[in-house]
């Protein structure tokens, strides 16, 4: 009678626990809450912002998606371990009774974890097939030409490598280049390197993608919906200067942006076309970064920056 009702009541817990986690998953559906609200209140769990591209909020989704699930996993478990060292903590010397092959608990262990990898794996898969996904006819298209230790944009007049460059931003040792782009238009980009293994990061576009010397060339598409100035970084370890090869993503309007390509166009610099469309004084320039000084002026970067004073 005694070992039945401990049974039945055991029963009852797993069930009541049970209730509660789905009431609690259903709730959150209804409430009608945005993962994006949720992620707000604690910090993204750890990533810059929500994204500023659709692709970007695709994937800030899952992230926050599987974080939760991950957490109602976590204290679950949690739960089970300390109910487990308290109910069952040791009371004397007597040994507890031995219970093995308990068919519908190794059932359970084994089924639930498959089921929680089969959810992630399938949700995975969408968003990662969406983020790849190249359009026939993109709006912009801009080389990514990364080399030791700058980045060059060319805006291009159609795909592939053998399309013309029609105007170009460039960076050097004094200048951060500027990746200037409209919001709403289908952008793509294709990578190429001139020398090693560097990788194009916006940490806001919640992706990077690496670029490759010679007959590599990385492509991918975002269409951005967040007007702004963000850095951008090499996240390739490509040598002496990696750290200080950086650019910035310039999101303007599409009427913003006609405007830059026209100035540009026209012969303008890229801090004169920035100027044409609002961004005067020290905002014709990157804003989010500024060069370093790499005092390349001996055999050794580590020397004293005996040029500072000249
Ligand atoms: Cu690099």
């Amino acid at each position: 009678m005694g070992a039945k009702s401990s049974a039945a009541r055991r029963r009852a817990a797993v069930r009541i626990t049970g209730l509660g986690l789905g009431g609690a998953g259903l709730l959150f559906l209804l409430s009608g809450c945005s993962l994006e609200s949720v992620g707000s209140k604690f910090g993204n769990f750890g990533w810059p912002s929500s994204g500023i591209s659709l692709q970007a909020h695709k994937m800030y989704d899952l992230w926050i998606a599987a974080v939760i699930a991950a957490l109602v996993v976590g204290i679950f478990v949690w739960g089970l371990i300390f109910w487990c060292v308290i109910r069952y903590r040791k009371r004397g010397d007597e040994l507890p009774v031995q219970t093995r092959f308990n068919m519908p608990m190794e059932v359970l262990y084994t089924v639930t974890p498959i089921l929680v990898v089969a959810v992630l794996f399938y949700y995975t898969a969408i968003v990662q097939t969406d983020v790849d996904k190249l359009s026939k006819n993109p709006d912009q298209i801009v080389q990514i030409t990364a080399f030791k230790w700058q980045w060059e944009f060319d805006y291009r007049d159609g795909m592939g490598k053998d399309a013309n460059t029609v105007v170009s931003t460039l960076g050097s040792a004094d200048v951060i280049p500027l990746l200037v782009l409209p919001t709403g238009e289908k952008i793509r980009f294709e990578e190429t390197s001139k020398d090693v293994i560097h990788s194009f990061w916006v940490p806001e576009l919640l992706f990077k993608r690496d670029v490759f010397p010679g007959s590599v060339r990385n492509v991918f598409e975002v269409t951005l919906d967040k007007e702004g100035r963000y850095v951008g970084r090499c996240a390739e370890l490509c040598g002496t200067y990696h750290a200080f090869m950086q650019f910035e993503l310039v999101i303007v309007s599409p009427a913003q942006f006609d405007q830059f390509m026209a100035a540009k166009k026209g012969g303008a610099s890229t801090p004169d076309a920035m100027a044409a469309i609002g961004f005067t004084g020290d905002k014709r320039f990157a804003v989010t970064s500024k060069p370093f000084n790499t005092r390349r002026n001996g055999q050794s970067w580590n020397q004293a920056n005996t040029a500072a004073g000249k």
